[in-house]
C-alpha cells in the first residue's frame, strides 16, 4: 500500500484541537482511497520553548527533511512568549529554510457559510511571496531604551525571489480564468516595489494569454471588498499577501475556513499545509475552534501527494457539511461536532 510520511506540529493553542481534527478526517480519507499516512508528532510550540528555551531543537529542520509534507497547527501564546520570538523560531525557518516559496490561500464561500459582502460569486487564490520581501528579519536596533532609540527593518527582494513568485502565479492562472493581479505599492516605495512592478511586466511577455493587472495594496484591498469577483489570482510580496489573507478570509466568513499551503514546488523537500489563523488562546480548549480551516489545508496536502481523488473527497464532505449548516455558527458549533459531520459523510 502506498504510503506517505506526515510530521505533525500541532504547535499552541485552537493548533492542536484543529490538526487533531484534520488528522482523524485525513486518516478516514487514505483508509477509504487506499492508501496510508504516518504520522510523527512533535511538540515544538511554545510550551516546548518554555522547556528547552527553543521552539525547535537544532535539528528540526533536518528531522522534517525526510517527511513527505508537515501539517502544523498554529504558532504563539503571546502571554508567555513574544509572538516575534514564537514566529522567527519556528513556523518562518521552516518556510524558509525548506524554500517554501509560494503561499497558496484560497478565498472562496463554502455553501451555506454567510461572508459579510453582497457578492457571493468570488473566488479568489492568493499567492503570497513566502521567504524574503519584508519577512527577512534583518534590521536591527541601537540606542535601546534611550529617547535616541531607533529600529531598522530592512525588506529584501532578490530578482529570483520575485521572478519565481509571479511565474508560479502565471502557471496557476493559466489553469484559471486567466487574469493575475500583481500587488505593489511602487508610488510610495520607489525601490523594491518598482522593481517588482518592472520583474511583472518582463515575466507577463511570456504569458500573453494572462490577463495582467497591476494593483495598489490600498486599491487592491478596496477590490477585494466591493467587486471581488473581478479577481483571479493575486500575486503579493510576504507582509502584503499576509494582510491581504486575513481580509480573504474575512470576506470568505472568516478565518474559520482559510486554508493555506507554503509550497516548494520542486518537492525535493517537504512542504507544509496550515491554517491561516493562529492560535486563539481566548477559545484554546474550549472545544469551539472551527476545524474546517485546518481540515481544507490537509485536502490541499492530499493534493499536493498526488491523491486528488482523495483531496476531492475531503473538500466534497466539508461542503456537504456546510450546505447543511454544521460549522457555520461561529462559537456554537463545536469542534468534535463539525469533525464527527465530515467523518459521516466520508464513512
Ligand atoms: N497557522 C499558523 C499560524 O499560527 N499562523 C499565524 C501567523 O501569525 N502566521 C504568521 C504568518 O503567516 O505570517
Amino acid at each position: 500500500m502506498k504510503s506517505h510520511k506526515i510530521a505533525l506540529i500541532p504547535g499552541d493553542g485552537i493548533g492542536k484541537n484543529v490538526t487533531e481534527a484534520a488528522w482523524q478526517v485525513l486518516q478516514a480519507a487514505a483508509k477509504k482511497g487506499g492508501f496510508a499516512l504516518e504520522g510523527t508528532n512533535f511538540p515544538w510550540s511554545c510550551a516546548y520553548y518554555r522547556e528547552t528555551g527553543a521552539m525547535m531543537p537544532p535539528d528540526g529542520i533536518e528531522t522534517l527533511r525526510s517527511f513527505d509534507a508537515i501539517l502544523l497547527g498554529a504558532v504563539g501564546w503571546p502571554a508567555e512568549v513574544p509572538d516575534s520570538v514564537s514566529l522567527h523560531g519556528l513556523l518562518l525557518p521552516i518556510r524558509k529554510q525548506f524554500m517554501q516559496y509560494a503561499n497558496i490561500r484560497p478565498h472562496r464561500l463554502l455553501p451555506g457559510v454567510q461572508g459579510p459582502l453582497r457578492s457571493e460569486g468570488f473566488d479568489i487564490l492568493c499567492i503570497r511571496e513566502n521567504t524574503e520581501g519584508e519577512y527577512t528579519g534583518a534590521g536591527g536596533r541601537v540606542h535601546s531604551g534611550t529617547g535616541n532609540e531607533v529600529a531598522v527593518e530592512t525588506s529584501i527582494f532578490t530578482r529570483v525571489g520575485v521572478e519565481r513568485i509571479l511565474r508560479y502565479g502565471f502557471e496557476q492562472a493559466r489553469t484559471r480564468r486567466k487574469k493575475l493581479a500583481s500587488v505593489t505599492k511602487s508610488n510610495a516605495q520607489k525601490h523594491s516595489m518598482v522593481f517588482w512592478d518592472e520583474i511583472t511586466s518582463a515575466v507577463a511577455k511570456d504569458y500573453p494569454d494572462v490577463e495582467l493587472t497591476q494593483y495598489h495594496i490600498d486599491a487592491i484591498a478596496a477590490r477585494m471588498v466591493m467587486e471581488p469577483d473581478s479577481l483571479d489570482v493575486v500575486v503579493a510580496s510576504n507582509l502584503f499577501g499576509d494582510i491581504l489573507t486575513d481580509l480573504g478570509a474575512a470576506i470568505q466568513g472568516g478565518l474559520g475556513y482559510a486554508a493555506s499551503a507554503n509550497i516548494n514546488p520542486d518537492r525535493s523537500v517537504p512542504s507544509m499545509f496550515e491554517p491561516v489563523h493562529g492560535s486563539a488562546p481566548d477559545i484554546a480548549n474550549l472545544g469551539i475552534a472551527n476545524p474546517i480551516a485546518a481540515i481544507w489545508s490537509g485536502a490541499m496536502m492530499l493534493e499536493h501527494l498526488g491523491e486528488r481523488s482523495a483531496a476531492a473527497e475531503v473538500m466534497s464532505a466539508i461542503e456537504a457539511v456546510t450546505t447543511r449548516g454544521i460549522g457555520t455558527n461561529p462559537g456554537q458549533d463545536r469542534t468534535e461536532a463539525i469533525t464527527g459531520a465530515v467523518l459521516a459523510v466520508l464513512s
